[in-house]
C-alpha cells in the first residue's frame, strides 16, 4: 500500500498542488545521529551562537570541529567561500554566521542587514551543495514572524501577514535562507534544515551600548551605572513590549538535537515558551547587577514588535527542553561580562 507523504503547510499559503513550492514534506522520522568523526564546520565560529555550538560540539566529543574566523574567511566574499569548502570539505555545517544587532542596529543599517546576510547565506548554502554536504543547519531569527502574529507564535505563521518595520530586511534575509533549505531538500534530497530562535543571551555576546540586544545593553548600562555611583538609568522604549529570553547553550543542545532527530523542510522554532515586559527583564537585570538607583524610560526610542512569544511544540515533542532558568543565565552572562571586561572577547 502507497500512503502519501504528511505535507506541512509552509506560510499559511494554500494551494492545489500536492506539493507546491510552499509545502514541503516532513517524514516525521528521527534522523541517524552524527558520527563524532564527521568534520563539523560552524560557520561564524566566534560570534554568540557560533562559539556556544562550538563548546557544545567540543563537550560532545566531536573531534573534528572547524572554522575559521571572520578575518581568516570572509564568507560575503563568494570565490573564498568556494576555495575554502574544497579544501576543507565539511560533513556537516552549522550555519550560525550572520549579521546581527539589536532594534537600533536593524532599523538604522537595513541595507547592510539584507545584503549582509544574504551574501553570506547564499554563498555558504551554494558551496556546500557544490560539495554536497550531508547535513546542514541554517538558523534563523523569531523576527521572521509578521508583526501581529498570534501568540505564542507557531511554524505555520510564516508569510501570513505584514513584518515588524524595525527588522523587516534582516527578516526577508531569514526567510530566503529557509526557503533555500527547502528548495535544497526538493531539488537534491539532502536533508538539510532551519531552526528559528527566539532572542538570544549569554558568554560572547555583542554588548555594544547602541548596537547590541536589549539584554546585554541593560547589562552593561546598570553596571556602568552601578561603578559609577549614577543616580538614574534611561532605557529605550515604553518598557512594555514582550519578549523570550533564551541561553545560547541551550540553544546549542538544541541544534544538535535537531540535526540528530529532525528531518523536515520548515522551521524549527527555539525558546522557552515563556515571555516577561522589556521593564521586568530590566528590574531583573537591575537586581542580578545590583544597581540601586532609579529606572526611567525613553518612549521617544522604538519598541519595535510588541510581542514574540515562539511556540515550541514542534521541538518539545522531539525530545528537547532548556535547562538555563533567565535569573541563572542572566547571572552567569553578567559573572562572564564582568571577568572579560577590558579583554577582546568584549569587542565593543
Ligand atoms: O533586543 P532588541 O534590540 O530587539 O530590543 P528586538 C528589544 C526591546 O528592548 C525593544 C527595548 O522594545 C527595545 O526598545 N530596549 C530597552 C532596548 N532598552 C534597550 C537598550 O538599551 N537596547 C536595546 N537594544 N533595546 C531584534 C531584531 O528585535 O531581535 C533582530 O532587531 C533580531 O532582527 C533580534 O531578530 C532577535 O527583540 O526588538
Amino acid at each position: 500500500m502507497t500512503t502519501c507523504p504528511k505535507v506541512e503547510r509552509y506560510g499559511g499559503l494554500r494551494t492545489n498542488s500536492a506539493l507546491s513550492a510552499f509545502e514541503v514534506p516532513v517524514d516525521g522520522k528521527a534522523h541517524r545521529p552524527l558520527e563524532h568523526s564527521s568534520r563539523v564546520f560552524v560557520a561564524g565560529r566566534n560570534g554568540l551562537v557560533g562559539s556556544a555550538v562550538w563548546r557544545e560540539l567540543v563537550r560532545e566529543g566531536f573531534t573534528d570541529v572547524i572554522g575559521p574566523g571572520s578575518a581568516e574567511l570572509d564568507l560575503r566574499d563568494r570565490r573564498a567561500v568556494f576555495d575554502w569548502f574544497a579544501a576543507a570539505r565539511p560533513d556537516v555545517v552549522v550555519l550560525a554566521a550572520a549579521r546581527v544587532g539589536g532594534i537600533k542596529a536593524n532599523a538604522t543599517r537595513p541595507a547592510e542587514f539584507l545584503s549582509d546576510n544574504l551574501r553570506i547565506q547564499v554563498n555558504v548554502l551554494d558551496a556546500a551543495l557544490e560539495q554536497r554536504v550531508e547535513r546542514l543547519l541554517f538558523l534563523g531569527s523569531s523576527c521572521i514572524y509578521p508583526k501581529f502574529a498570534e501568540q505564542p507564535i507557531r511554524e505555520e505563521a510564516l508569510l501570513t501577514g505584514p513584518l515588524e518595520p524595525t527588522n523587516d530586511a534582516y527578516a526577508i534575509a531569514k526567510i530566503a535562507g529557509i526557503l533555500q533549505v527547502q528548495a535544497v531538500r526538493r531539488q537534491y534530497g539532502l536533508p538539510w534544515i532551519s531552526a528559528m530562535p527566539t532572542n538570544l543571551y549569554g558568554p560572547a555576546d555583542n554588548f555594544h551600548p547602541e548596537h547590541s540586544h536589549v539584554l546585554p545593553s541593560l547589562i552593561r548600562r546598570f553596571h556602568e551605572a552601578k561603578e559609577s555611583g549614577a543616580r538614574r538609568v534611561v532605557n529605550w522604549g515604553s518598557g512594555s513590549p514582550r519578549r523570550e529570553f533564551l541561553h545560547v547553550d541551550d540553544l546549542a543542545r538544541a541544534c544538535l538535537h535537531l540535526l540528530e532527530h529532525y528531518d523536515g523542510g520548515g522551521p524549527v522554532n527555539v525558546g522557552t515558551g515563556t515571555d516577561l515586559t522589556i521593564r521586568e527583564l530590566a528590574e531583573l537585570v537591575r537586581e542580578v547587577v545590583g544597581y540601586r538607583g532609579s529606572v526611567e524610560w525613553d518612549s521617544s526610542q522604538l519598541d519595535g514588535t510588541p510581542r514574540k512569544l515562539l511556540d515550541v511544540s514542534r521541538l518539545t515533542e522531539l525530545g528537547w527542553a532548556p535547562r538555563i532558568e533567565l535569573r541563572e543565565g542572566l547571572t552567569q552572562t553578567y559573572a562572564w561580562y564582568v571577568e572579560n571586561l577590558g579583554s577582546d572577547a568584549l569587542r565593543n
